[in-house]
């Protein structure tokens, strides 16, 4: 079903750019996929079942965060009399920022949500259930891609924003997507306006690798759905038990990767893309970065991309970060 009052950000469709990038990522000499496209029904709904683990600490961690300072947070987005349009990047199934909408309506009633999302599934339903839980809420949904949210004619740049970027969603982004990223924020921002970015915290590496390595197989599991939508999707032959699922974590870096080890010498037909791949014994795909932050290194990609840090609202433990900046 699709919704009346939705809007698209992109020229071209989740499934031409997912044509495109496979082609690319398979194509080039250290094979790869993108890890946007976990997200279709499927995805999303293991992706649901990974933040349920016990040993995922991300969503329950954020959840602990928004909960316990949702009072301080709501404050610091109503400060000034303005109404403003809460735009949310990558809002999912917005169980966490439920949290904030429902407080923040009880302070003010004049701020319209605007959840951005690259499946319009996820974005319809998220409408669905936001409307029967807060009937009050005015919501607009967009659905694309954020890189490009900048030249949508969607959103009202006369309008005071508040921007989430939550669940260290930031942490699938390379360096310089991430560069393009806090640009095209900065651009779409007015003076004052503030954003709030969920960045997971370096820390015991082995706790991180628990995460992303589950003894359950579910991570394994989100990754072979991305072939196995490449199988329904566009008729290709994956062969899922002929991969290997492998996950590395550098504590210099904070990098947290994840990879498809192919078992064996195979070929990969991709019929309605009418494309052949061949995988070499033991070839990987890289298949998502999950980057983990410092506190030093969150300050310099505010400060380098013109933003003042106000807050760092964190966890007991020190796990994850929602940092609240401003355009000065
Ligand atoms: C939704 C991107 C934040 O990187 O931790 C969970 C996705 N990947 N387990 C993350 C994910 C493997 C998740 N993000």
């Amino acid at each position: 079903m699709q919704n009346k009052n939705e809007y698209f950000i992109a020229e071209m469709t989740e499934i031409q750019s997912l044509e495109a990038d496979t082609i690319k990522g398979l194509s080039s000499t250290h094979k790869y996929l993108l890890s946007k496209y976990f997200y279709d029904d499927a995805g999303s709904s293991i992706f649901q079942e990974i933040t349920r683990m016990p040993e995922y600490y991300l969503t329950k961690t954020e959840q602990e965060i928004l909960e316990t300072q949702k009072e301080h947070i709501t404050d610091s987005f109503i400060s000034g009399d303005s109404a403003i349009d809460l735009l949310e990047l990558g809002s999912g199934d917005g169980s966490k920022t439920k949290i904030i909408l429902k407080l923040l309506l009880q302070k003010r009633s004049d701020f319209k949500y605007i959840p951005v999302d690259i499946s319009s599934k996820a974005n319809c339903d998220l409408v669905s259930e936001l409307s029967k839980d807060i009937p009050s809420l005015k919501i607009s949904p967009l659905t694309g891609d954020f890189f490009g949210l900048t030249d949508s004619g969607n959103i009202n740049r006369n309008k005071r924003k508040v921007i989430l970027f939550l669940g260290s969603n930031i942490g699938n982004f390379t360096e310089p997507e991430i560069d393009l990223f806090l640009t095209q924020l900065f651009d779409l921002c007015r003076k004052g306006d503030k954003i709030l970015i969920g960045f997971d915290l370096k820390k015991s590496p082995e706790i991180i690798m628990k995460a992303y390595d589950d003894h359950y197989g579910l991570t394994r599991k989100f990754n072979l759905n991305h072939l196995a939508r490449l199988n329904r999707e566009f008729g290709a032959d994956f062969n899922l038990s002929a991969f290997e699922h492998h996950t590395t974590y550098n504590p210099v870096s904070g990098y947290l990767k994840s990879f498809l080890v192919s078992k064996e010498q195979q070929t990969v037909n991709i019929t309605s893309l009418g494309q052949r791949f061949v995988f070499s014994r033991w070839e990987p795909v890289f298949m998502e970065l999950s980057r983990k932050f410092d506190i030093a290194t969150i300050e310099s990609l505010a400060f380098s991309h013109g933003f003042s840090v106000i807050k760092h609202f964190t966890d007991q433990k020190n796990w994850f970060t929602d940092s609240l900046w401003i355009k000065p």
